[in-house]
């Protein structure tokens, strides 16, 4: 089978998944994968369609406090599509398509096919549409800023510089926010062969230094031994301002390049010298606001300048407050360095994040499930969820233009948990109140099912034929069904089928074929378009006996941009000027002034550098090494890695002796949002004045209603729920402070994996 943390050999006896066993081309396997086997037929798995009794016995409405909290009443597949059904048509007749939120972010399952945003998606387009949502919770902010600066964003994640290429002709590896190998297990919509570890390794030893620019040492791992620069979180937009501000202050900054490639730099030096704030971004002025000396800013300045250089910067870096300007300060850096295009050097966003950036895959275009058109034009910026729903028809800023939220009566989420990955989680209950209804079609009762009003089973990919395949793999997997469904348990295409049925839209969701039809046929389409590029796939009956195919790499290993550099004329960026926009005539037309028109420092609201309040500490929510976001967690391996059953927090040897807390103590992590209980992991890979909480600890409040303390570790009921900026109002989780003190006396148990009451039928006995 195919998941995103890898690709695994399935043994079944007696009718059940027995293990998962590493795929033998993977030198790297990923320790998460057999997880999944205890919780197939686990207390926690969703094993018939379950609908909340306040719902089933008032309709629907404002749940006035009871999601979450009143007992569910297991049903029939027959009514539940009826319920579904007539639910969605008396919201789309009396309030349009629009009243039905399907953003449905998240991560679901690998599989093409059974891919379950594509499949709500095109069965809500065939009942006239949804309020979509735009982004994602990863990298929001560079979605919508590096367009302006380089035309494109998602576009350049695949055509990154590979490690081979970063191996040969790189000298200098300097990483904001690190290269975490822990993160480089994942790959969405599979991964064939983990290579990011070997990536950094043939990296290593072909000589490249590398420099780790982060709060935690551990950000970046051995054999490099790296030098670690322990920067304040929040801060890198000052270190790389200073960097450049360096450059040119010693005249190393590429003139040429800059003049032949870019555009604006004549505006953002004037900002580097201080013409427009009174400020020049020197060193200096960098060390108070890092946490970085002076010397060690200019020296690496000059020796960036010296060297093939790399200019890499993590994800997290966009996933806090005015997340957008490290990007724009990255590039601006890396295009003073004028190594943009060449090999092994420029600028990189996300190496080792995910197993596909710098991986040399050949792209096949692999057919997907066709989505139909959703003629509805509302949407949000995805992390504003809890924004439109206690804010209805408010206005919202969102890439220079005004909006309106819509006033969304139904929410439909299948394949994710919000109840995981939105800030503020608070706020998220609060908001969660407001609509009419909550459908959640999920394989497990988790904190978002646990909070519907409809809860449809789905299959998880164990229990379902598929093809696993993503144009960011070279490996296709074929994914047999090994066992039957848990329970009545269905896959997410048959419950929309049955939904469609009833709303008279049966014929055009299926258009007349079954699953097993469908996956062959996206397989002979994806021969089909294969083979325009030059790739012969087998024919599916030879694919499904050999188990994968593998799609061979390129000859050539391009370098990130390397066509623009060689001739910009001919090869122009998407941007105005079809140049690298160092000002950006656009973005500053918008008016924001967090988002000026060239790379600024803005402080935070929010940060360790200005924490000398009630709450001090600097928190970090990372992604789990253990598990994918919330996914597994009550697996053997996610709880492995609990300390007293909670998620654990790090902390440096300073701060916990401040404090009087020893390692593995329970703790309770509090500030004004809210607050959650961990176990304490004492370790001076931690710079001081930061803590860290991995996210994925099934959310586990105290008490119904909104506020409860989180007695499993879940960061989220603490970060903020704030946008990046009014550009991109992406999600801002790592930008957040908090207070850490010892728990005194017993500490609750941890209730979240278990399921949740059930009761009988009104007028049942
Ligand atoms: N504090 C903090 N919060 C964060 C982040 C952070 O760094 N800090 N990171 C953010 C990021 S980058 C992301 S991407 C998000 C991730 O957030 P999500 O993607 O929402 O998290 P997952 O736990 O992967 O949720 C996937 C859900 O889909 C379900 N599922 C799996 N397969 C199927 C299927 O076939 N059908 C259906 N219907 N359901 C299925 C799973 O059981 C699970 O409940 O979290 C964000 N939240
Ligand atoms: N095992 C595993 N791997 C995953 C995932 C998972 O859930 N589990 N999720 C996947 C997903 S959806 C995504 S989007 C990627 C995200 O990958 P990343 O964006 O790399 O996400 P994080 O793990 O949140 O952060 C990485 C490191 O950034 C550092 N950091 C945080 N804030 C700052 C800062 O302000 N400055 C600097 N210099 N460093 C900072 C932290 O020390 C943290 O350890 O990971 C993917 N990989
Ligand atoms: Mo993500």
């Amino acid at each position: 089978t195919s998941t995103h943390w890898g690709t695994y050999h399935v043994q079944v006896a007696d009718g059940r998944v027995a293990s998962l066993a590493p795929f033998a081309e993977d030198r790297d396997p990923s320790p998460i994968g057999p997880s999944i086997v205890d919780l197939l037929d686990h207390p926690t798995r969703i094993r018939r369609p379950a609908v909340r009794k306040g719902w089933l016995d008032q309709g629907p409405g404002p749940a006035n406090g009871r999601r979450g909290v009143d007992p569910f009443v297991e049903i029939g597949w027959d009514e539940a599509e009826q319920l579904v059904g007539a639910e969605l048509d008396r919201v789309r007749s009396s309030f349009g398509n629009s009243a039905i939120y399907a953003g449905s972010y998240g991560w679901a399952s690998a599989g093409r096919f059974h891919h379950a945003q594509s499949q709500i998606h095109r069965f809500l387009n065939c009942i006239g549409g949804y309020t979509a949502s735009v982004n994602t919770y990863s990298y929001a902010a560079a979605e919508v800023i590096v367009p302006h600066i380089l035309g494109t964003f998602t576009g350049l994640l695949p055509r990154h510089t590979c490690w081979a290429n970063i191996a040969d002709h790189c000298e200098l590896f300097v990483a904001f926010g690190g290269l975490l190998l822990a993160n480089g297990q994942m790959g969405n919509g599979g991964t064939g062969r983990h290579v990011q570890r070997e990536g950094y390794k043939a990296a290593v030893d072909g000589g490249v230094k590398f420099v780790n620019i982060s709060p935690r040492r551990l950000d970046m791992e051995s054999p490099g031994d790296p030098e670690w620069i322990p920067i304040r979180p929040n801060s890198d937009t000052a270190m790389l301002l200073a960097l450049c501000y360096t450059l040119r202050a010693e005249g190393l900054a590429d003139e040429s390049f800059l003049a032949s490639h870019c555009t604006g730099y004549d505006r953002f030096g004037a900002y580097l010298d201080g013409k427009d704030d009174g400020v020049p971004k020197t060193a200096q002025w960098a060390a108070g606001l890092t946490g970085i000396d002076a010397a060690t800013i200019t020296g690496l300045a000059r020796e960036m300048a010296s060297k093939r250089t790399m200019v890499s910067l993590s994800w997290s870096l966009t996933r806090q407050q005015f997340g957008e300007q490290p990007y724009w300060a990255g590039i601006a850096l890396a295009a003073m360095l004028g190594q943009i295009g060449t090999e092994g050097g420029g600028v990189g966003f996300g190496y080792a994040i995910a197993n596909h950036i710098g991986n040399n895959v050949r792209h096949v275009p692999y057919a997907a499930l066709p989505q139909g058109r959703n003629p509805v034009k509302d949407f949000i910026p995805v992390a504003r969820i809890s924004d439109m729903l206690l804010n209805p028809g408010g206005e919202f800023e969102y890439n220079g233009r005004t909006y309106h939220y819509p006033e969304a009566r139904i929410v439909y989420w299948a394949g994710g948990n919000p109840f995981h990955h939105h800030q503020d989680l608070n706020r998220l209950v609060a908001a969660w109140d407001r609509p009419d209804t909550v459908i959640v079609h999920d394989w497990c009762w988790n904190a978002t099912t646990r909070r519907a009003d409809i809860v449809l089973p789905c299959t998880t990919m164990l229990e379902r034929e598929d093809i696993g395949v993503t144009p960011r793999d070279p490996y296709a997997i074929a994914m047999s069904k090994a066992v039957q469904p848990a329970g009545e348990a269905r896959d997410d295409y048959d419950i929309l089928a049955g939904v469609a049925r009833v709303m008279g839209v049966g014929d055009a969701f299926t258009e007349g074929r079954s699953s097993g039809e469908w996956v062959r046929f996206l397989w002979a389409e994806s021969q089909r378009r294969a083979a325009a590029v030059g790739v012969e796939l087998p024919d599916y009956d030879s694919f499904v006996d050999g188990r994968y195919f593998k799609v061979e790499p390129p000859e050539t290993r391009p370098a990130m941009m390397e066509a623009f550099r060689d001739d910009p004329e001919a090869n122009p960026l998407r941007t105005p000027s079809g140049r690298i926009e160092l000002f950006s005539e656009v973005v500053a037309g918008f008016g924001y002034a967090d988002c000026p028109g060239h790379a600024t420092w803005n402080a935070p609201d929010e940060w360790a550098g200005d924490a000398s309040g009630e709450f001090p500490l600097h928190l970090l929510g990372k992604q789990p090494a253990n598990k994918l976001h919330s996914q597994l967690d009550p697996g053997a391996w996610s709880k492995a890695a609990k300390v007293n059953g909670r998620e654990a927090i790090e902390i440096s040897p300073d701060d916990a002796a401040a404090r009087g807390i020893a390692d593995g103590d329970i703790v309770e992590v509090r500030n004004g949002r809210g607050a959650c209980l961990c176990g304490a992991v004492i370790t001076s890979e931690l710079m001081p004045g930061v803590v860290m909480i991995s996210t994925g600890a099934w959310y586990d409040p105290e008490g119904a209603g909104s506020g409860g303390r989180c007695r499993h570790g879940n960061p989220n009921v603490l970060s903020p729920d704030i946008g990046t900026s009014p550009l991109s109002q992406g999600p801002a989780a790592h930008s957040c402070l908090v207070e850490v003190t010892r728990l005194e006396g017993d500490a609750p148990d941890v209730q979240a994996f278990e399921p949740p009451a059930f009761a009988p039928r009104k007028g049942d006995s």
